[in-house]
């Protein structure tokens, strides 16, 4: 038996998808997901027109040497295209064994280190009223934890804040397509001021706290918009009202910058959704910079690579929180479930659900109940794509949106 073919999929139900579908001589399907958000085509090409042509004839058994072959063979290492690509080779190989051993992946993983994976939804809006709102809906569905964002008295639309009506949202949405729904020409571009955001977010941890009691698990994103000695300052104000972890505070990408937050807070820190591979992570774990380790399963290489990050945080006490946005296929999620089922050292888990649409086309045997997710035991990852289904939605131009400061500077988010 061998790989036989591998094809890529590009669907965009409601917001764009790139799944890769490998099939072996004896008609066994794997499923993975290679989706970039605002940059899916470049990751199509690169497993079509580079890598799909490669796995023909190898054997599928044999991930450890896909996952090299495909790292080390190409001379370019790293990155978020060669990465997400080498990702869903990767769960689609995972998907195979498993389903060949009749088992769900988690067991192939070293089995349930607990029985069910904590989740944490997104609960925002744009003034308090609609933010606790938001929370009481989550709450009310049983959820133990979620992350609060909220508008800025003075600015715009902020990214990760939901303009739409009050109460639980599931339509908060990364990637924006043009007003009409219709491909976008370029990004949206909002704005942003950090003194602003400075002064009123810690009110709102102490009116959630107030409200809310101590036992909720709050959260909060960053999004790489603060400097260093701002993080510091942040991260030590906010320390009374507890928080599970403050995400993303500092551009991830230096390193060393973790270090003053640190010295000066004991806010625990999440950094790594856009990171790629262990190495980005080198200083941040072997220093004890950060809490938990952010890497979406489907941008760091899959399942092989990201057992391997996480066991090596484990050694320094540091907890997986795997990124789970609508921009993670079902197919990612449904991979970042089964690790986190198995491993020792998990945090949270990060769940925005799907749309109706994404899950006609991905169908998914993971469940919910009172804010914990489980994989389910369908033999492999769990997840089908249905391919009539994914042929009526056409890849829609999409983009993530720019942040600039009020004076029009280009600014992080
Ligand atoms: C999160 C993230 C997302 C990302 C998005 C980019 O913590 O979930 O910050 O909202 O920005 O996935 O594609
Ligand atoms: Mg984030």
């Amino acid at each position: 038996m061998s790989i036989e073919r591998a094809d890529v999929i590009v669907t965009s139900p409601g917001r764009n998808f790139v799944t890769l579908k490998i099939t072996t001589s004896d008609g066994l399907v794997g499923w993975g997901d290679a989706t970039l958000n605002g940059r899916e085509l470049s990751v199509a090409s690169y497993l079509s027109d580079h890598v799909a042509s490669t796995l023909v004839g190898r054997d599928e058994d044999r991930i450890e040497d896909t996952w090299q072959y495909l790292y080390r063979g190409p001379y370019w290492r790293r990155g978020p295209v060669t990465m997400a690509a080498i990702a869903a080779v990767d769960m689609a190989l995972w998907d195979i064994k498993a389903k060949k051993a009749g088992v769900p992946l988690y067991q192939l993983l070293g089995g349930a280190s607990r029985s069910g994976v904590r989740v944490y939804a997104h609960a925002s809006g744009t003034d308090y009223e609609a933010l606790a709102n938001a929370i009481t809906g989550y709450r009310e569905l049983g959820f133990t934890a979620v992350r609060v964002q909220t508008g800025v008295p003075g600015l715009g639309q902020i990214y990760g804040v939901s303009s739409s009506g009050p109460g639980v949202r599931y339509d908060y949405e990364p990637a924006k397509r043009s007003l009409d729904g219709s491909a976008a020409v370029r990004p949206t571009e909002e704005t942003w001021d950090t003194r602003s955001y400075l002064s009123h977010m810690p009110g709102v941890f102490s009116r959630i706290r107030e409200d809310f009691g101590t036992d909720l698990r709050i959260l909060h994103d960053g999004h790489h918009r603060i400097s260093p000695i701002e993080a510091a300052r942040f991260a030590k104000d906010i320390e009374p009202y507890d928080l599970f972890w403050l995400e993303d505070c500092t551009p991830g990408e230096d390193q060393t910058a973790l270090r003053l937050v640190r010295q000066h807070s004991t806010t625990p820190l999440a950094i790594g959704e856009v990171f790629n591979t262990v190495y980005d992570y080198q200083t941040l774990i072997t220093e004890r910079l950060i809490d938990y380790v952010r890497s979406a399963v489907t941008h760091t290489g899959g399942i092989t690579a990201m057992r391997k990050l996480l066991d090596f945080a484990a050694i320094y006490g540091i907890r997986s929180g795997i990124h789970g946005p609508t921009d993670i296929s079902p197919v990612g999620m449904a991979a970042a479930l089964h690790l986190d089922l198995a491993i020792h050292n998990f945090g949270i888990q990060e769940y925005m659900p799907h749309n109706k649409d994404t899950l006609e086309v991905f169908r998914t045997s993971y469940t919910l109940e009172d804010g914990f997710l489980h994989p389910g035991e369908t033999p492999g990852l769990g997840v089908e794509l249905d391919e009539e289904a994914a042929s009526a939605f056409e890849y829609t131009k999409a983009y993530l949106p720019v942040n600039r400061l009020t004076d029009g500077t280009v600014h992080d988010w």
